[in-house]
């Protein structure tokens, strides 16, 4: 026996001694499932039994944290026993309303047992309060200190309902119990022991009990859409991290959806108002654990009939997203890192994709355009005549985007560069501890970088200053704020080594080691806190400013993207999904990613078609690659080509078979581009989301619910399916169709009907062909797509109706100038209502505020006609030009030059 044999030897009768000791309190211990645990020393991974002792809690590492396929399970051996009392409830009072009812609960609780954190909170308060009829809001503070809080989102608190006529009943009783169930089948929908939260400065946890594993959101995460409940932490900090799993990515939101019963349809959802730094683990029980290092908990609990009733009172709170520009719902093509790059080499790469006929509405350029990659700065050399080019397209219908980051390189001669010479005078850079500039460092080629405070009220004139100023050499129409959770690659002033904010007593479990990693340091110094607070809200408020800055330089309606978001991001801003890989799995997974985006409010939403990191080259592989994620991409709401420096991977570089695939699946896109401008007033108006999972519209079929078709199948609101391939050689697709009539659609016209009751089907997948269908049941405004969105608004419309089994459709069509601030707020906008019952049409005019332009409709489609009509009129006059096709059930309607505005309208056919 070598010596190595040895200790491992000596090493494995040690743990068996240790696992068979399950100590403690005996049967306080004995009795706990293990599926239940409550980790008693989070911060500590490999505990031993005497500190496991010292926290009066239990120990047994038999089924200890393990590895499964190298993803540790967070399974806790030390955990807390049935009789764990490290709060006590002291007292409980509740409140009632004028009406009688219960509205508020106020719940005392008294520290026993130290949790072994520092800065304990001796004494906390409970607060419930009845929000409305289906939400609640728990608030966990210190009785004596007022901690941090985060300013943003604002919220929008639900109108209180007059009598609590609640979906649900609160439960507090003296043990520590607390409970939220469903009033009308008892179903638990929170519940948490209040004895055995831990409450402390830098460190707090609690643990609720959810409904059913079925459990989606928490971002942002490379991760399936559903979560896993199997002893999973995700870490929550907006972190520069190409997207690999078990990393905090770049935005951070702590919100779930929890569906109840997949027979139901019956959810709930939680969201934790809270901008610090958080763990989220899920455990088999199946049940949720916060783990936020600051701040307080202030929960939201909402109580939905449906999914999409949950998303909504969670998006109405955080702030409903914002109607994009029109043109922005168009392609969109960027070029990136290569270099030197030129703006010659720019042109042809435009001129390319725009003579191949492709509809292209916006140019990007990634940081090449500017002089030592600083901010609002143009190479003249390689960038000569930018302005007028940018005025070009313009002219043509065009629009364009420059990436805009927020370091400032601070090395520049005094009195050369106003956006660093203005953030001197106005004391705007982020500062340290000691009250110096803090100097990092990211892209600026000085080596040295300083970031704006965009917490401070100043900062809004000084980024608008510096837009005003860019704005004439360059008459940019939106902004892509990159780089902005902060990423910091070098901490030239280096981080306090004794401070806890730096080194934390909890460091969340995905993080690289230390909280300051690819960021800057946690002491920095913002106007409204310090960056450990208020590290995750820095991109909002920079999405604010800037929001602010573009409305101011360009009377319009802005546009920005923004790589990190938190909650509230959508009413400023759109997200892209980052530095993506260029591989079908990163593609597979954009579908989650965008649903999930949509939950948080932000559905302006994409990846970089075709991929970034790892550009695609132009070989078969590639080309059948690129072809399948245009076939996905083109139904990204923000659909956007772009990639790393490697090679042109822009459609005509990638080859005929690539050129086509762009050009049958985004003319298909501009087609239903007024259906998803439509999708976007309902989503600022009523919180809807856009790109969907199948459930959010079919919450009562469990199949919707099935991986096989909730990760990789997505709607637009109710009228779309999209079932894209996002595997190489795929001829063949099963696609799910939930119960009723769809129609395969395309910009070559329409497939034969499919009348599923609730199957899976298989379809033909050619190269160069989408799959996506029309459903039952909806009006959808569709318009001719043309070379720019602009070029298309000109056009007529084309009404397709498409019947359900009850030959009845409805739909809407919402329409603007496409660009002026704040259009619902100003009122200059139309909205026309469809419905079809019986062989009627009728449209009817809603809203009719917008004048400039006249709504024509000219032909009428209607799919799911069983037989051919022998008469049609209008309007009550006899109309005669209609045709039937009889394989497809399709009525088609030609040239009735019907104007919608002012005016209801009838066709009638029988
Ligand atoms: O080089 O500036 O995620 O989309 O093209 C790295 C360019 C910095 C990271 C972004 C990526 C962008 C790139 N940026």
């Amino acid at each position: 026996m070598n010596k190595y044999y040895d200790i491992k030897v000596l090493y494995g009768i040690a743990i068996l001694a240790i696992s068979i000791i399950n100590i403690c309190n005996g049967e306080q211990c004995a009795n706990i499932n293990i599926d239940h645990r409550i980790d008693c020393t989070p911060e500590i991974d490999n505990v031993t039994l005497a500190e496991c002792t010292k926290r009066k809690c239990c120990f047994n590492t038999k089924l200890s944290s393990s590895l499964i396929n190298g993803n540790p399970k967070y399974i806790p051996t030390c955990f807390m026993p049935t009789d764990y009392m490290g709060y006590k409830v002291t007292q409980v009072d509740q409140q009632e309303n004028e009406h009688g009812t219960v509205s508020v609960f106020k719940i005392k609780l008294e520290r026993q047992t130290p949790s072994g954190f520092p800065a304990e909170i001796p004494v906390v308060t409970v607060e419930i309060t009845l929000l409305n009829d289906r939400s609640l809001r728990l608030r966990f503070t210190d009785i004596k200190n007022k901690r941090y809080e985060p300013t943003l989102p604002e919220l929008n608190l639900p109108k209180p309902t007059d009598s609590l006529n609640a979906f649900y009943k609160v439960n507090v009783d003296k043990t520590g119990l607390l409970e939220i169930t469903r009033l009308a089948n008892g179903a638990p929908i929170f519940q948490t022991d209040l004895t055995k939260l831990i409450y402390t400065n830098q460190f707090i946890q609690l643990k609720s009990k959810l409904s059913s594993p079925l459990i989606y959101g928490i971002g942002e995460q490379k991760a399936p859409f559903l979560k896993d409940t199997e002893w999973h932490i995700y870490s929550v900090f907006n972190h520069e991290q190409h997207p690999i799993n078990d990393r905090p990515l770049y935005g951070s939101h702590p919100f779930h959806l929890n569906i109840e019963d997949k027979n139901t349809g019956l959810s709930n959802g939680v969201y934790l108002r809270n901008s610090n730094a958080m763990d989220i683990l899920l455990q088999p029980e199946p049940a949720i654990t916060w783990r936020p290092i600051g701040g307080i908990i202030d929960i939201f609990v909402f109580v939905g009939q449906s999914p999409d009733d949950v998303v909504r009172q969670y998006v109405s709170l955080v702030g409903k997203p914002a109607i994009p520009p029109f043109w922005s719902l168009g392609y969109h093509q960027c070029r990136c890192c290569s270099q030197p790059d030129t703006l010659a080499k720019q042109m042809l790469i435009t001129n390319r994709t725009i003579a191949a006929g492709i509809p292209f509405d916006v140019q990007w350029n990634a940081k090449e355009y500017m002089v030592s990659f600083n901010d609002f700065t143009l190479d003249e050399l390689r960038f000569g005549g930018f302005g007028q080019w940018i005025e070009h397209l313009h002219d043509i219908g065009m629009h364009y985007v420059p990436i805009i980051d927020p370091g400032i390189d601070p090395k520049q001669p005094k009195g050369t560069y106003p956006p660093y010479d203005d953030g001197v005078n106005d004391d705007l850079f982020v500062k340290t501890n000691t009250n110096t500039t803090f100097v990092g460092h990211v892209w600026n080629k000085s080596g040295y970088t300083v970031f704006p405070d965009f917490t401070n009220p100043k900062a809004t004139d000084y980024w608008t200053k510096q837009f005003r100023q860019f704005h004439k050499i360059a008459p940019i129409d939106g902004a892509w704020n990159d780089m902005n959770e902060i990423s910091n690659s070098r901490h030239i002033t280096a981080c306090p080594k004794n401070s806890s904010l730096e080194y934390p007593p909890y460091l969340p479990k995905r993080m690289n080691n230390t909280m300051y990693d690819q960021t800057i340091c946690m002491t920095s110094k913002h106007h409204i806190g310090v960056h450990y607070d208020v590290h995750n809200l820095y991109s909002l408020y920079m999405a604010i400013v800037t929001d602010n800055a573009l409305k101011s330089v360009r009377q319009k309606r802005s546009f920005i993207i923004s790589r990190s978001t938190s909650p509230g991001m959508g009413q400023y801003a759109g997200h892209w999904n980052g530095d993506v890989y260029t591989t079908y799995d990163e593609m597979a997974w954009t579908i989650p990613s965008i649903m999930n985006m949509n939950m948080f409010g932000i559905p302006l939403v994409g990846a970089d078609i075709c991929g970034f990191t790892g550009s695609a080259s132009n070989n078969s592989f590639y080309q059948e690659m690129c072809a399948r994620w245009i076939q996905l991409g083109a139904f990204y709401p923000f659909a956007r080509n772009h990639n790393e420096k490697h090679m042109d991977q822009d459609p005509v570089a990638m080859g005929s078979l690539v050129t086509r695939a762009y050009k049958q699946a985004l003319e298909t896109r501009y087609t239903l581009i007024p259906y998803l401008y439509t999708l976007f007033y309902k989503a600022n108006t009523n919180a809807d989301t856009i790109a969907r999972p199948v459930f959010m519209e079919y919450p009562r079929d469990p199949r919707a619910y099935d991986p096989s078709v909730a990760e990789t199948q997505f709607m637009w609101g109710s009228a779309l399916m999209m079932a894209p391939v996002t595997k190489p050689n795929v001829t063949k697709l099963d696609v799910y169709l939930p119960s009723g009539i769809w129609y395969p659609y395309s910009v070559s016209g329409y497939g034969k009907p499919v009348d599923s009751s609730g199957k899976t089907m298989q379809f033909e997948t050619p190269l160069d062909k989408v799959n996506v269908f029309l459903k039952g049941g909806n009006v959808v405004p569709i318009l001719p797509s043309r070379q720019t969105t602009t070029a298309m608004r000109k056009e007529k419309f084309t009404l397709v109706v498409v019947l359900d089994h009850n030959a009845g459709a409805e739909g809407q069509l919402y329409w603007d100038d496409g660009d002026s601030i704040d259009p619902i707020k100003s009122g200059r906008y139309s909205l026309f209502n469809f419905d079809v019952s019986k062989g009627i049409l009728s449209t009817h005019s809603v809203v009719d505020k917008y004048r400039e332009q006249e709504i024509v409709v000219n032909n009428v489609i209607v799919l799911g006609l069983k037989t051919k009509p022998n008469e049609l009129t209008i309007n009550d006059k006899k109309w005669s030009n209609f045709s039937y096709e009889e394989s497809l059930l399709k009525l088609t309607i030609d040239k009735i030059e019907l104007k919608l505005n002012g005016v209801n309208n009838q066709i009638v056919w029988k």
